[in-house]
């Protein structure tokens, strides 16, 4: 007899009793429950299809090194105009580097993803634009079939979007400071001024783009810069970008092997809405100063080190 299930599933569990073959639901029908191996064989059955019925864990990209920079410049981003089909539901995340996009050609977004905030709203919409569209999607924003892509979003009634980076500390110590730095683009101006990405980041065990306790930092918000009669606009022109949004956030606690989501959220203005974007991303984290003076002053000291050492093989040569 054996009391391992040897069947579990996301929607049906079974295990062997008295060399016959029960699912849980069985189990429980015919009071068999009532025997304390097959009440351990069936919560067996019940956690592992609980595990299995949870959701894949969103990809995080590595981060490996204090004050090492993470950079992003999208332009691994499709940049032929047209869409990407997306359909799995509401709310559903897309990561970039993983179907329906090309693993081949956006193997460097590995960590992006996007959403569609709005259960309403159904799956989301990814675009490539060069901001002549006015639909609510996530969108490769820049000049069409040109390599330089911007990560954006132009809200609507049915799309709400966010998107964003998760990152996982694989430094081996405490995180305490990061900062984020990058270009904010705007490729489409709406009817209304004062539209915003915002931008807000989480940090724990398993937070991803949807999922965390998330604090706001409105200095790495991106408001638009111009208002129009619905038209497109060269997010890369002077007038339209703004170069160097950065901010430094000290007193967070990005514990060794969990993660960091940093993440912009669009807002639905009233009437048509701007087209805003990121491009031109740097990241860089770092442990508490002490900590970090002390790793300076170990580097400088194997360094010196190796200096005497050389020095002192050239005395003897
Ligand atoms: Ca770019
Ligand atoms: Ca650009
Ligand atoms: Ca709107």
């Amino acid at each position: 007899m054996s009391l391992l299930p040897h069947r579990f599933a996301r929607d049906s569990c079974s295990f062997e009793f008295k060399r016959r073959r029960v699912s849980l639901a069985e189990n429980k029908r015919s009071g068999y429950s009532s025997w304390p191996a097959v009440r351990y064989a069936g919560a067996v059955c019940a956690i592992l299809s609980a595990w299995l019925a949870s959701p894949t864990a969103q990809a995080a990209i590595s981060y490996g090194t204090s004050a090492s920079i993470y950079s992003q410049n999208f332009d691994s981003l499709p940049n032929a105009a047209g869409s990407i089909p997306l359909s799995n539901g509401a709310n559903a995340i897309y990561e970039f580097g993983a179907a329906p996009f090309s693993p081949a050609t956006q193997a460097g977004m590995a960590g992006w993803s996007f959403q569609n905030t709005l259960v309403a709203g159904g799956a989301a919409r990814f675009l490539v634009s060069d901001g002549t569209s006015p639909t609510g999607a996530v969108h490769s924003f820049g000049t069409n079939n040109a390599p330089d892509r911007a990560l954006g979003s132009l809200a609507s009634n049915s799309n709400v979007s966010r998107f964003g980076l998760v990152l996982t500390n694989d430094t081996g110590a405490a995180l305490t400071s990061f900062t984020v730095a990058f270009t904010g683009e705007e490729w489409r101006s709406g009817a209304s001024l004062g539209e915003l990405l915002e931008f807000s980041f989480a940090t724990g065990p398993n937070v991803d783009l949807a999922t965390g306790t998330f604090t706001n930092v409105p200095a790495l918000n991106f408001a638009s810069l111009s208002t129009g009669a619905n038209a497109a606009l060269d997010g890369n022109a002077a007038p339209n970008r703004t170069v160097g949004i950065t901010a430094t956030i000290t007193g967070i606690n990005w514990q060794a092997g969990q993660r960091l989501v940093v993440r912009w959220s669009d807002v639905n203005g009233s009437g048509n809405d701007d087209g805003l974007a990121v491009d031109d991303f740097s990241f860089t984290a770092v442990p508490e100063p002490s900590t970090w003076a002390a790793t300076i002053l170990a580097l400088a000291g194997a360094a010196g080190w190796h200096q005497r050492r050389r020095l002192q093989g050239l005395r003897r040569a």
